[in-house]
């Protein structure tokens, strides 16, 4: 083991600069090249790198020092025997950079001028890791367009005149190099001579007031990076003052940079800040503005932010033999309808029974009497005609939710879910309120065919305000159907059965008809709910009830 000190290597035309950022302490292990601290004039900040890989014995430097080429960072143990003193990689070389470039922008035509990457040094194929304008934004003359990294630094790129960007030719993930386009800048009026100093100014962060500074990019191998320091440049004043290992941690978990409140000197944002936002947020301490914009609305929202966990990933074929078929069309549309559903509608179900032995009756007669027309009225048809009264009676049962506010509809079309070979559908009998059961069961004939033919039209599936699932021809007591939003109720009902019923004196063989209402809690409370079961259960006991 020998131990070997760290200096500050050339710096270029900085004379002496601050030490705002430790990087490492004493026992830490680091590789050739991992930044040490971090140092910053007022025109720049640089990562000092490791010039070999050992064990940080003594660091050497404190927060606020000042230090120049030649100052010890730290003490570092590296295995062999001579020990030496180490400046980080020459700064000569490091430094070199700030050539003027002058085909860093060429004008396209007298308003439009070409962006382009200027001199970034010996970097090649750098990638795009941000992109900080779009088109039809206003951009002053240096500000930041885009931030290009390489595995040792990243830069910013940044506009050669005010403009509105009026395209971008690259977009995150891309490789580009010197010369390549970057995008076209309307209404510019930029000298095709400027020189890189001025084009790469933000990236060292020259103040805007002072005159374009000897632009420092590191170029050797050795050199972290210079990025945008803090800069008074209003062009420049939005962009996070942080590190490019910092930068690097934030994209690494995702954090936003620009809503990290830095704590560092000048407000430079820290790795520990990075770590402070992350922890309040996990914590729910914090949001960020995504998860506010993607919050789920009252009546809407992505439901695409709900951090769940990964759904579980098995190979079947491990435990037995498996056969994998493509999902239809529209299982395809009506599940990922059925998921947003689910998750986004605070829904409750209230269970109840109705007596329909006298309605069942009255059906099988009316059915007898009109074997001849060929239309069989059924139960659903009636169900369609008691629910349009418990509508009219409960208005928010056939309504929507729309932003924070609720639309009544004055029109009656309900909607029935149909079994058929490709998966649910929702044909709609539109203003049932005015139609007789006999139209309705009719009706509801030919769109179930249609239905189970796939020839359903799009408009004979639309405007429902409110659905009854039936399963009563299937079997079945109870279940939850899914809300069909935009829709706040739904209706299941399964089969009849005879039940005994005690009606004060005696047990009574009554048929009984289960009946699930699902309802949006946004918009219905359940004492709403109880009394539209109940109301509607009295209908279909004794529907004269619907002339009161
Ligand atoms: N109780 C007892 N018997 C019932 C009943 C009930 N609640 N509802 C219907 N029946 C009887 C009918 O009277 C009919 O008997 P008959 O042949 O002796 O007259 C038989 O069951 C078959 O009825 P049906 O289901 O064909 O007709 P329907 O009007 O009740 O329903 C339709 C039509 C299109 C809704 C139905 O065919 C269908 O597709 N149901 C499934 C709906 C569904 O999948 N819902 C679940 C959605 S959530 O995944």
């Amino acid at each position: 083991m020998a131990t070997i000190e760290i200096q500050v290597p050339d710096i270029g035309d900085f004379d002496e600069v601050t030490v705002i950022e430790l990087m490492v302490k004493a026992g830490d292990t680091v590789r050739a090249e991992q930044s040490l601290i971090t140092v910053e004039s007022d025109k720049a900040s640089m990562e000092i790198p490791s010039s070999s890989a050992g064990v940080v014995k003594e660091v050497k430097v404190a927060l606020g020092d000042k230090v120049k080429q030649g100052s010890l960072v730290l003490l570092l143990e590296v295995a062999g025997s001579a020990s030496a003193a180490v400046a980080s990689p020459p700064v000569a070389a490091a430094v070199a950079a700030t050539v003027a470039v002058a085909a860093a922008f060429a004008p396209a035509s007298p308003s439009v001028v070409e962006m382009r990457i200027p001199d970034i040094g010996d970097f090649k194929d750098v990638t795009v890791i941000e992109l900080l304008v779009k088109p039809g934004d206003a951009v002053a003359a240096e500000q930041s367009l885009i931030t290009v990294e390489s595995d040792k630094a990243s830069m910013e790129i940044p506009a050669p005149a005010a403009g509105v960007v009026q395209s971008l030719a690259v977009k995150l993930g891309d490789k580009v190099n010197i010369g390549d386009l970057v995008g076209l800048l309307l209404g510019a009026a930029a000298s095709s001579a400027a020189p890189v100093a001025a084009a790469l100014a933000p990236v060292i962060a020259a103040p805007a007031a002072a005159a374009p500074a000897p632009v420092a990019v590191p170029q050797s191998a050795s050199v972290c990076a210079t990025v945008p320091a803090h800069t008074p440049g209003a062009s420049v004043l939005a962009m996070p003052h942080a590190s490019p290992s910092v930068r690097k941690f934030a994209r690494e978990l995702g954090v936003p940079l620009e809503e990290v409140k830095g704590q560092g000197a000048k407000g430079r944002i820290t790795q520990e800040d990075v770590q402070d936002f992350t922890k309040a947020v996990m914590a729910g301490a914090a949001q960020t503005k995504a998860q506010v914009t993607n919050a789920p609305k009252a009546a809407g929202g992505s439901g695409s932010e709900l951090g769940l966990i990964p759904w579980p990933k098995v190979d079947f074929a491990k435990f037995g033999p498996i056969e994998r078929k493509e999902m239809s069309r529209i299982k395809k549309i009506s599940g990922a309808n059925l998921l947003r559903n689910a998750i986004m509608i605070p829904a409750v179900t209230n269970h109840d029974d109705a007596d329909i032995t006298d309605l069942e009756a009255f059906r099988v007669s009316t059915n007898k009497e009109n074997e001849k027309s060929g239309v069989k009225v059924t139960m659903l048809a009636f169900l369609i005609k008691a629910c349009v009264a418990a509508l009219k009676k409960y208005p928010e049962f056939n309504s929507s939710l729309d932003g924070d506010a609720v639309v009544y509809k004055n029109y009656w079309h309900i909607g029935f879910a149909a079994d058929t070979p490709n998966g649910l559908m929702v044909p709609v009998i539109k203003d049932a309120d005015q139609k007789g059961v006999l139209q309705i069961s009719q009706e509801m004939g030919e769109l179930a065919k249609k239905a189970r033919d796939g020839k359903l039209s799009p408009a004979e599936m639309s405007g429902a305000s409110f659905t009854i699932s039936s399963l009563g021809g299937i079997g079945g007591r109870y279940f939850t159907p899914i809300i069909n939003a935009p829709e706040v109720a739904i209706l299941g009902v399964c089969r009849s059965t005879i039940e005994p019923i005690w009606d004060g004196k005696a047990f009574l063989p009554r048929l009984m008809l289960p009946l699930s209402l699902t309802w949006d809690h946004r918009v219905i409370d359940g004492a709403a709910a109880a009394r539209f079961n109940v109301y509607l259960g009295q209908i279909l006991g004794d529907f004269r009830r619907v002339l009161l």
